[in-house]
């Protein structure tokens, strides 16, 4: 979109450069002309832009590959720059804007989110906007770098709270990096006042809590949204993560890694062709739900070979490409000897309680947990190798989480679980979304604004998670059908919500990836480009395009797949049965828990 005389502001800004050249990304990228392209000092009230902090760095012929976007060989200028908020002290935010090559600007601008406790994910989804010809922003939340997470910040003291860096993480820093990053890129390119520049955002796991943290917000900044598996209902999700510490613990029995394993690949085995197509995939695990027994894996033979891994049981990772920075718990290297035996009865014990997902002592739902089939990474033990024995392997992020944001103290994980129950998990899931809920909670449901501005989302979320519940995403969904349009019947209010929120849910999907296990399942790499077309060209998707080798594509909630065996592709039905085991009633709470 970019014409040669867009490009006049260049010649001005570099003067020694001549007219025919300046058509190419490198007589642009310079500090100088950077610094002419940033918003003037009005533009964003309460900020100030260090003009003097710019850089600019030409990156060229640079090969990027990934889940999320098509592999492409790329060329763009880093632009970063600093600002502060009047009035703070110490206070300054980072900013990077990756900007195409003027002939590939297509009036867009894009931010991408982060992962676990980092507020960006440095490049691994950055490239999707320089592929969609998009200015593309990063932010570091003002937490020192754009490598520092915010956990590094989030204390002042023990005891006390850096609330400017929590609300930061929260949603504000997200608002300031696209507030200012579409301006920007208005004026890099000299877009006239009437052209409009598109804004979208991309992210997953933390990253899509940051997307919702916008569309909850600031119902008009962004055009359309690409995201997945948020980290949202942040109380209770993060404390989830305990989920497998304390049901072992309750129940006194932890399971090796490969009994473990075992229990996921016999239930695999089981409902992969429940769907009506045994293709490695569980495309239906709300049937996994309503038909497979776990008691069935009892007594199956299960053997491992011997393996030397780093931390804990090798088990407990994520899933290649999960966007989770989970912490290790002792960096150390332990060899696991070769193991043989036969699944348990507390083994299914455990499976089953954990894929239960937590209630108290009086037998009500706090909350919901993953969808069989899926890697139980929460429930990863720990191999002592003196006592021959497995045991305790406390959750990083839910350690963490209760450590440090819920007790306040310095620490990086809780020294043990002594004495906590179902019901101290109630307690603390209550205690982090009450203290946090207008920062990160994220749960707000009344999408009227972005609805009425126009934007359109599309939230995507592997149905085999194993670090954020796919229920998760539905309930959110349908706490949004439910508030803005209870009073319609079920489909009158689904079709209502499809004017501009879809959910997809990706048959065999882990966590913001394909999923090891289920490899044939794939994941949807141009969500973003499918937005895109949806904003720009009205059109609306009915169902996703995948990467899957088979399932080429995803049906839109609440739909679900079903191989009928006469066609080449998965018939999206209605299926009331399965849809009721994604409703949750969350009789703990005397509120609606959206
Ligand atoms: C920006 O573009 C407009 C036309 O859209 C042109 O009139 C103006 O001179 C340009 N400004 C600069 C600094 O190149
Ligand atoms: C681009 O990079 C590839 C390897 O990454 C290299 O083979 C090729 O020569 C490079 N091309 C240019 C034009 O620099
Ligand atoms: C952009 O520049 C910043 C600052 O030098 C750097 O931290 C970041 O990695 C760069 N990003 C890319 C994608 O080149
Ligand atoms: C589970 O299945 C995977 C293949 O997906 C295999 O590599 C692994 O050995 C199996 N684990 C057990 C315990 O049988
Ligand atoms: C599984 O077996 C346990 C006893 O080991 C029993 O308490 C439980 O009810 C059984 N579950 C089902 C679904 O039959
Ligand atoms: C474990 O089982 C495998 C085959 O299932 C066998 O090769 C191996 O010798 C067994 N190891 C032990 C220690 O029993
Ligand atoms: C802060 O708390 C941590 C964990 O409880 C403790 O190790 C550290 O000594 C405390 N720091 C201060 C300054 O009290
Ligand atoms: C756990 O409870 C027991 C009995 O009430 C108490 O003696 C012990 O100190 C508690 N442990 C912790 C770590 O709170
Ligand atoms: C449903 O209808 C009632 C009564 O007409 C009205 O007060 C309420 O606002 C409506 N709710 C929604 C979500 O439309
Ligand atoms: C809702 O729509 C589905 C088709 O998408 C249809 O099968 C179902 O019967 C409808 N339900 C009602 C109550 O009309
Ligand atoms: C497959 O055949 C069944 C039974 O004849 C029919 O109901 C269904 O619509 C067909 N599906 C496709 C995709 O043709
Ligand atoms: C979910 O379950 C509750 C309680 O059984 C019921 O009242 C509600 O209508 C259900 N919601 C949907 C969307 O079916
Ligand atoms: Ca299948």
């Amino acid at each position: 979109m970019a014409s040669y005389l867009t490009l006049r502001r260049a010649l001005t800004a570099a003067a020694s450069i001549s007219a025919v050249s300046a058509t190419s990304l490198s007589d642009v990228c310079s500090s100088t002309y950077a610094q002419a392209a940033l918003p003037a000092s009005s533009f964003y009230p309460g900020i100030t832009i260090d003009s003097s902090s710019t850089t600019a760095a030409l990156v060229s012929n640079s090969s990027v590959s990934s889940e999320w976007y098509p592999t492409a060989t790329i060329e763009y200028c880093n632009v970063t720059f600093a600002y502060s908020h009047n009035g703070l002290t110490n206070d300054v935010v980072h900013v990077s804007y990756l900007v195409p090559a003027p002939e590939n600007f297509q009036n867009r601008y894009v931010s991408t989110g982060g992962g676990g406790l980092a507020i960006n994910s440095g490049s691994q989804y950055s490239p999707s906007g320089i592929i969609v010809g998009a200015v593309s922003g990063i932010t570091d939340g003002g937490f020192g770098n754009f490598d520092t997470q915010w956990d590094a910040v989030f204390l002042a003291a023990n005891d006390t709270i850096n609330w400017q860096a929590t609300y930061m993480f929260g949603y504000q820093a997200h608002h300031e990096l696209a507030v200012l990053g579409k301006e920007f890129a208005r004026n890099f390119y000299n877009v006239s006042s009437d052209t409009k520049v598109y804004s979208y955002y991309q992210g997953c796991s933390e990253g899509g809590r940051e997307g919702w943290s916008q569309i909850q917000r600031f119902g008009d900044q962004f055009d359309g949204l690409a995201i997945g598996a948020p980290a949202f209902r942040y109380g209770q999700q993060q404390v989830n993560h305990l989920i497998g510490n304390v049901v072992e613990q309750t129940l006194n029995y932890f399971p090796s890694s490969c009994e473990l394993e075992k229990i996921m690949n016999l239930t695999i085995a089981a409902c992969d062709p429940m769907d009506g197509l045994t293709d490695g995939v569980v495309s239906r695990s709300d049937l996994c739900k309503l038909n497979f027994d776990i008691n069935s894996t009892i007594g199956e033979a299960y053997s491992c070979a011997a393996t030397t891994s780093s931390g804990s049981s090798g088990f407990g990772g994520l899933a290649s490409g999960g966007s989770i920075k989970r912490r290790q718990d002792d960096g150390s290297t332990s060899a696991i000897p070769a193991q043989n035996g036969t699944v348990t009865a507390e083994g299914a014990a455990v499976a089953s309680a954990y894929l239960d997902g937590f209630h108290n002592s009086k037998g009500e739902r706090v909350y919901i947990s993953y969808q069989p089939g899926a890697q139980m990474a929460d429930a990863a033990t720990t191999y002592d190798s003196t006592t021959n024995t497995w045991g305790l392997d406390i959750s990083g992020l839910g350690g963490e989480w209760v450590a440090r944001f819920l007790e306040l103290q310095d620490a990086s994980t809780l020294a043990n679980l002594d004495n906590v129950t179902y019901d101290t998990i109630e307690t603390w899931m209550k205690l982090g979304m009450n203290r946090y809920a207008d920062s990160l909670q994220t749960t707000y449901p009344d999408l009227t604004d972005f609805q009425t501005s126009g934007g359109k989302v599309i939230h995507i979320h592997g149905e085999q998670d194993n670090s954020i519940p796919t229920g998760s995403s539905v309930h959110y969904y349908e706490s949004v059908r439910e508030v803005m349009y209870g009073n319609a019947t079920y489909n009158e209010s689904t079709a209502a919500l499809d004017d501009f929120y879809r959910l997809f849910l990706v048959p065999g999907g882990a966590h913001c990836s394909s999923n090891t296990y289920q490899s044939s399942g794939g994941w949807p790499a141009t969500t973003l480009q499918t937005v895109i077309d949806w904003v720009e060209n009205s059109v609306a998707p009915d169902t996703l395009n995948n990467s899957g080798t088979v399932i080429d594509s995803l049906c839109r909630y609440p739909l679900r797949p079903l191989w009928s065996g006469n066609g080449t592709s998965f018939d999206c039905v209605y299926d009331q049965t399965s849809i009721d085991t994604w409703n949750y009633t969350f009789d703990a709470y005397k509120t609606p828990l959206y």
